[in-house]
């Protein structure tokens, strides 16, 4: 349990001082969340309200990067072709992800969106199930995948799971308009939901990771509709540290 100023939100900002110093919270020691979840669950607007916290700092997935590779618009072409570009996507993720988890901070608490493993074990899983990635590129991808995260392994002390109904996150996808996603179907959320469930809804801590702690928190309640849902949320998450 993190100490109870550290929680308090009531004014949106809360002090560095108050470093927590009990559970997996040891003084001096820095701590990482990841926040999962499938596309246009809210991740990043859940970070946005994390970042209110003094002692928390956030790392939104490079999206920008994945638009701009040399110029070409990497996760734009992914969409429109993911058997041409999808072994490549997933090579820049792999890259870039690794160089978020291993940012240092300032900050006693550094949350990241996604990680590499629900690259892997989400993205990637889907992409050989259907077929789009074949066996070779598959097994390139996850040679180079355990080669990076042995010997560079990701601090992860808390993954918190934002469970959205898929049928959620297609209308949120929709009134966000990116024009990139247009081609995503409710078809491609329902197979990523199912492989996020089979990844993490069943698990309260999560034997692959040395036990890291899983937090699943109801996605589908609109923070647009009720304004305390954030501070409950983010309350509830620095809890489980
Ligand atoms: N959104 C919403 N209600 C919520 C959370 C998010 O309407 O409770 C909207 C948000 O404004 C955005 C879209 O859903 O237009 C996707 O949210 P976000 O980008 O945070 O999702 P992510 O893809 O990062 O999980
Ligand atoms: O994720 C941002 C966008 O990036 C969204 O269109 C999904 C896509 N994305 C993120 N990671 C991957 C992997 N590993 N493979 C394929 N597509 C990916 P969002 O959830 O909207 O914040
Ligand atoms: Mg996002």
């Amino acid at each position: 349990m993190i100490g109870r100023k550290y929680t308090d939100l009531r004014h949106g900002r809360t002090s560095a001082e108050n470093l927590p110093s009990r559970g997996r919270a040891v003084e001096g020691r820095k701590l990482r969340i990841v926040v999962e979840g499938n596309i246009a669950s809210g991740k990043s607007t859940l970070l946005s309200k994390l970042s209110r916290i003094n002692s928390v700092e956030i790392m939104v997935e490079p999206v920008e990067e994945w638009r701009n590779l040399a110029g070409g618009n990497l996760i734009g072409r992914m969409y429109e072709d993911a058997k041409r570009w999808g072994y490549l996507f997933q090579s820049y993720v792999l890259l870039t992800m690794m160089d978020l988890h291993h940012k240092q901070v300032e900050a006693p608490v550094a949350v990241l969106e996604r990680s590499v493993y629900s690259a892997r074990y989400c993205f990637v899983k889907n992409l050989h199930k259907s077929g789009v990635m074949d066996d070779m590129e598959h097994e390139c991808y996850c040679q180079w995948f355990d080669l990076v995260t042995r010997q560079s392994p990701p601090q992860l002390d808390l993954i918190v799971y934002l469970r959205s109904s898929p049928e959620v996150c297609y209308q949120r996808l929709q009134e966000r308009g990116r024009k990139e996603e247009k081609p995503v179907t409710l078809e491609y959320l329902q197979a990523l939901h199912e492989c996020y469930e089979d990844w993490l809804g069943n698990d309260k801590h999560h034997s692959w990771h040395g036990n890291t702690p899983v937090l699943v928190i109801d996605g589908n309640e609109d923070c647009k509709l009720n304004n305390t849902l954030h501070k409950k949320h983010c309350s509830n998450i620095l809890s489980h540290l």
